[in-house]
């Protein structure tokens, strides 16, 4: 494949020249099959609606088509319009056929649940709590690379509802773990803050998204691995070296962010309503401090650099609500 390459470039380079290329051996001669998947090899898509996805050939005269889906041949076109009907994951392969060669590209598609839009605290599905009042916890997960100006489809921006006294005093670290434990789809980490144990920071959020009862996140570096079972009351409290850095979910069809030094969960405020916020500002309260207050809304994001300068926003346009209490 080497040798062809080089040989392509410099071809390239005597056509430039106005130099044709040589015929002597007419097997190498033939320009590379390729192909690629437009957008990429990670893709999402709302449960109930279709992805389209199309592949690119290069020197694919006569060439024959085939996608497969998770090894199951689906079509033989230049495109394929994928229409999942159950949430997961699922690696969908387009290649390409000459009598001489053959190239293939991937896609994993993550398919999620269609979250219901939420415009006001009544739109939320998942409560838990009791008391007269009411608070808003939304927690943002974003898939793919773009965490700028991400596409919607990539913004998961979930939220709970949590029902109060006034009595309680309640913080918004105690809304998290009420709703860790009553949601048995949403995980949390926590690590002492920046004053020991008695101060608890959040180290990371994961949420089982697609739903199959299974939620894992596994460290590149120490090769740690907690399961939905590691985590009591959907909680784990993370002791000695462990920052929470460096965790991924082994599943890829859920959601986790998480870490302290290399990116860590960040913690906005919204202004108190029935409605959700237009915008939110950066907490100026670790979550134990913050004292909830009647319709307020807290929101989590993930933000790659420890920099107050490099934040992720909600984008609290597209807020939905996480599933339903399970019955
Ligand atoms: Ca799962």
């Amino acid at each position: 494949m080497k040798k062809r390459l080089v040989y392509l470039l410099s071809c390239l380079v005597l056509m430039a020249g106005l130099v044709s290329c040589s015929d002597d051996d007419s097997d190498d001669n033939v320009l590379p099959l390729s192909v690629s998947i437009v957008n990429g090899d990670k893709q999402d898509v709302v449960l109930g609606k279709s992805l389209t996805l199309e592949a690119k050939v290069e020197n694919g005269e006569n060439a024959r088509y085939e996608w497969t889906l998770n090894g199951e041949k689906i079509s033989t076109e230049l495109t394929y319009i994928f229409a999942p009907e159950k949430t997961g994951a699922y690696e969908v392969k387009f290649a390409a056929y000459t009598d001489k060669d053959e190239a293939s590209a991937s896609v994993m598609v993550n398919v999620y649940v269609a979250y219901s839009a939420v415009k006001s605290m009544d739109d939320i599905q998942f409560w838990t709590g009791e008391g007269e009042c009411r608070s808003a916890l939304a927690v943002q997960w974003i898939s793919g690379d773009d965490w700028e100006s991400p596409v919607q489809d990539n913004v998961h921006l979930l939220s709970w509802g949590y029902r109060w006294k006034a009595s309680d005093e309640s913080t918004g670290h105690q809304m998290i773990l009420a709703i860790a434990k009553a949601d048995p789809r949403f995980f949390v980490l926590v690590g002492p803050g920046f004053s020991g144990v008695d101060s608890p920071s959040i180290r990371g959020f994961g949420y089982d998204a697609n739903g199959d009862g299974r939620f894992s996140i596994k460290n590149g570096t120490t090769s740690v691995t907690y399961n939905a079972s590691d985590f009591v009351d959907g909680v784990i409290v993370l002791s000695g070296d462990d920052s929470g850095d460096g965790y991924v979910s082994t599943d890829s069809g859920d959601y986790w962010e998480g870490g302290w030094y290399e990116g860590y969960c960040s913690y906005y405020l919204g202004e108190d309503g029935k409605n959700v916020p237009e915008s939110f500002d950066y907490s100026p309260y670790m979550a134990n401090l913050r004292q909830l207050t009647p319709n307020s809304w807290d929101a989590w994001t993930y933000s790659s650099i420890n920099s107050g300068g490099v934040n992720t926003y909600p984008f609290a346009e597209w807020m939905v609500s996480a599933i339903a209490n399970p019955n």
